[in-house]
């Protein structure tokens, strides 16, 4: 009988905690702005660089950033520089159907458009055999929005 008081005890303390936290949490809980707010579109900018490292003795290139995120509607500036100083390399995100001649040794140019749809996009040189990474010469470009 002693047993089933301090059980009863228990269960009603217990109880009263998960109550009193789950009130409190509730009280001081409030979504972020950027949660609740619609994406107001925005003039998103980028310098994107094809630069060349070495692995080893293996001269490679990348794209820096790899990843580029934005929101869908944005409009977007990316100021392309090809880093490398021995030949011309391209660019070509052809799902949002942007695609940039060859841009000589150590060039800069720059394209605008619209980030239209959602969706996970590559991007890459589009100089078929620039060099003999041509393959790796990729990234990311990220749309956020609704589909
Ligand atoms: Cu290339």
């Amino acid at each position: 009988m002693k047993n089933v008081r301090w059980v009863i005890v228990g269960a009603v303390v217990l109880g009263g905690l998960l109550l009193a936290t789950g009130y409190i949490v509730q009280q001081t809980y409030t979504p972020p702005a950027s949660a609740t707010a619609p994406v107001t579109p925005e003039v998103r900018q980028f310098s994107l660089h094809l630069l060349v490292s070495k692995e080893g003795e293996r001269v490679v290139r990348h794209w820096i950033p790899a990843v580029i995120v934005v929101n869908a509607g944005d409009s977007v500036i990316l100021r392309i520089t090809n880093g490398d100083d021995q030949s011309a390399h391209g660019f070509s995100l052809g799902a949002l159907n942007v695609v940039m001649p060859p841009i000589p040794p150590g060039q800069t140019v720059t394209v605008r458009f619209k980030a239209a749809r959602p969706g996970i996009f590559h991007y890459g040189c589009n100089v078929v055999g620039c060099a003999t990474d041509h393959a790796d010469q990729i990234g990311q470009f990220i749309v956020l929005g609704e589909r």
